[in-house]
């Protein structure tokens, strides 16, 4: 069974970029997602639940497990000397790296969401880390600027998460397909247990929340109205975790479509375009689905802001091609 570090080694062609790179990311990445993991399964015996008090930049209420996450992340991507710059959802601004003494490796950003799916943190419910690597734009001797952050996503070079459920489950991609690697607590070693994951050609669920029905537009209402009429070509059956990483894992492995769409109180929808819909879509196109705000591709659209938000639909192409009709058709 390949370790994480040897299936990286073993595919180094995959990755048109220094291996070296990519095995410090996930040097850090796997650091801290394990440190994560710890916290989160004594959740119930630390006083490390609950509010912090605070209000992130999104006007949310801050966990004390989001700001653990988030402090966890970065700390360990600085101490590796390969990431110039990091914008995480618990940050109003980027934060800038200085370069190191001898550091070859300065040119890449990431772009997090440290723990998603805040609303489950308290009780036991399947949470997520979402990560999303880009090349800095220009040339390493430039310091990094904001618009190194809003790149398009099909120019992602790493994109993945973390599912911290019934196991902690790490899933990647570098543009050679989907894989999954678990950790194996005893060990604190991730090995790969899902390799090429792909989305079934057939799914059956939808995922959404139907607390907002009157709020959505006409396309999407009718979509759940077709998905819920059911006969023996119709089997649509829902289910919503209400956390993006753990409603998306579900989907990509069982077959089901994940939307979260614009409403009449969020017009630009809820979820957060560069560390959140991006790296998803990333995942999703290599997984042989399909990725859209409901009339264009995620990955082709241009960011304007780092906090954007965006209406974000994702999963097997034939169901998002159908929801897509349906909007095309009623709105
Ligand atoms: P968060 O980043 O504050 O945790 O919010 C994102 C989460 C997603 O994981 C999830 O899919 C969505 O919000 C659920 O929102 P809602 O509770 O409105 O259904
Ligand atoms: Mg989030």
């Amino acid at each position: 069974m390949y370790t994480l570090g040897e299936f990286i080694i073993e595919n180094r062609d995959n990755f048109p970029y220094s291996t070296e790179s990519l095995l410090r990311l996930f040097s850090s990445i796997k650091l801290a997602a394990k440190s994560v993991h710890k916290e989160i399964n004594k959740v119930g015996l630390t006083k490390n639940i609950g509010s912090s008090g605070k209000m992130n930049i999104q006007g949310e209420n801050q966990q004390k497990l989001d700001f653990f996450a988030h402090k966890t992340f970065i700390e360990s991507f600085k101490h590796r000397n390969v990431v110039c710059g990091i914008a995480s959802e618990e940050s109003k601004d980027i934060i800038i790296i200085n370069k190191k003494k001898n550091t070859l490796n300065d040119q890449y950003i990431v772009l997090i969401d440290p723990l998603d799916g805040s609303s489950n943190i308290d009780v036991n419910v399947p949470i997520g880390t979402i990560f999303s690597v880009f090349k800095k734009n220009y040339s390493c001797e430039k310091k990094v600027t904001i618009n190194d952050f809003l790149q398009k996503g099909i120019k992602q070079i790493l994109a993945g998460y973390i599912i911290y459920g019934s196991s902690t489950i790490l899933v990647y991609s570098v543009g050679n397909g989907v894989h999954g690697f678990t950790l194996d607590p005893s060990f604190g070693t991730f090995y790969l247990s899902h390799p090429y994951i792909s989305f079934p050609k057939k799914g059956n669920i939808y995922s959404i929340n139907n607390g907002n029905y009157e709020k959505f537009s006409n396309g999407i209402k009718k979509f759940i109205e077709f998905c819920q009429k059911k006969d023996k070509n119709n089997l649509y059956t829902s289910r919503y975790i209400g956390s993006l990483v753990s409603d998306f894992h579900r989907n990509m492995i069982h077959g089901g479509i994940y939307i979260y769409p614009k409403t009449e109180l969020s017009p630009n929808g809820k979820l957060r375009l560069l560390y959140e819909c991006n790296p998803i879509a990333f995942l999703t196109e290599q997984a042989g689905g399909k990725a859209s705000n409901g009339y264009e591709r995620i990955l082709d659209i241009k960011p304007c802001k780092l906090h954007q938000r965006i209406p974000f639909i994702c999963g097997p192409k034939n169901m998002v091609f159908k929801l897509e009709k349906f909007i095309k058709e009623y709105e």
